[in-house]
C-alpha cells in the first residue's frame, strides 16, 4: 500500500486524488473540532473557505437549524456562535444541528481535495480509527496536511506520522511503499512519542498557548479518545 503525505495543501494534482483515500489532517484544531461536532450530535458539518459564505448559508438555514463556528488566526470570528475549540462542539449547542465552519487553513484543505474518491478526516484523537478505515479501503493513502498559513506545520506532520504508524497494524506496508515525506512524518511521530521532539517548540502550538488554548493542545494531542472517522463528500461532512 503506497502512502504519501502532502505537508501543506494546495499543490496536489487532481490525478493524485484518483483511486486514493485522502486523509485531511488539521490536528490544531479544525479536524479535531469537526470530529467533536459529530460526537456532540451534529447532523452534519459544512466547511466553507470564506467566512462570508458561512454567514450567508447560516442565514438561509436559520438559527433553529444551524450553528456557525470558526476562527481566523485562532480567534473566534466576530458574530459567530463558536470559535474553534474542540470542547465548544461537544455540548448541547450542536445537537441535531448543521454546523457550518470556516477556519484559516483546515476548511481550505478540505476544499482542495473535494474531487477525491474518498476523503476522511484525521487527527490524533481518532488516528487509530482513521488508519483502520483508510487501510480497509485498500487504495493508496494520501495524507493532506492543512499546515499553518501556507507553511508546513509540525503538529500536522506528527499526526500524519501517527496515522502511518497505525496503518501498519491494519495493512501490509512493504519496503519502498512510503514516500520520503511519509518516512519523515513517521520518524517525527516516533521522536515526539519518545519525548525527543518538543511540541512546545512548534510555531502554531506556541501561538495557541499564547492565546490561552493550552487545554485544546492537550486535548488534541491525546491519541485515540474516539473512534469517530468523518468523511467529506458532496460538500458535507458526516460520520463515515
Ligand atoms: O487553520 C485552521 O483551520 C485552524 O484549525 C487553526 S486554529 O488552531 O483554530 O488556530
Ligand atoms: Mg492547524
Amino acid at each position: 500500500m503506497r502512502i504519501d503525505v502532502l505537508p501543506v495543501f494546495g499543490k496536489q494534482l487532481d490525478a493524485q486524488l484518483q483511486d486514493t483515500t485522502v486523509i485531511v489532517v488539521d490536528v490544531l484544531r479544525a479536524t479535531s473540532s469537526i470530529i467533536c461536532a459529530l460526537n456532540g450530535g451534529a447532523i452534519k458539518v459544512v466547511p466553507t473557505v470564506d467566512a462570508g459564505d458561512a454567514v450567508a448559508l447560516a442565514s438561509r438555514l436559520g438559527a433553529r437549524e444551524c450553528v456557525l463556528g470558526g476562527e481566523r488566526g485562532g480567534v473566534k470570528i466576530n458574530g459567530f456562535d463558536l470559535g474553534n475549540s474542540p470542547e465548544d462542539y461537544l455540548g448541547r449547542i450542536v445537537r441535531g444541528k448543521t454546523v457550518i465552519v470556516s477556519t484559516t487553513n483546515g476548511t481550505g484543505a478540505l476544499h482542495s481535495v473535494k474531487s477525491a474518491d474518498m476523503v476522511l478526516l484525521g487527527s490524533m484523537i481518532n488516528r487509530e480509527a482513521a488508519a483502520k478505515k483508510a487501510a480497509a479501503e485498500g487504495n493508496s493513502i494520501l495524507i493532506v496536511c492543512s499546515g499553518t498559513d501556507g507553511q508546513p506545520s509540525a503538529d500536522d506532520l506528527i499526526t500524519a506520522g501517527a496515522i502511518i504508524d497505525a496503518v501498519r497494524r491494519y495493512s501490509d506496508v512493504r519496503e519502498g511503499e512510503l514516500t520520503d515525506m511519509a518516512l519523515i512524518c513517521e520518524n517525527l511521530y516516533h521522536n515526539w512519542r519518545e519525548g525527543s521532539f518538543d511540541l512546545n517548540s512548534v510555531f502554531h502550538v506556541k501561538r495557541l498557548i499564547g492565546l490561552g488554548f493550552q487545554k485544546d493542545v492537550d486535548f488534541c494531542f491525546t491519541p485515540d479518545s474516539t473512534d469517530t472517522v468523518p468523511a467529506y463528500r458532496d460538500a458535507v461532512i458526516v460520520k463515515a
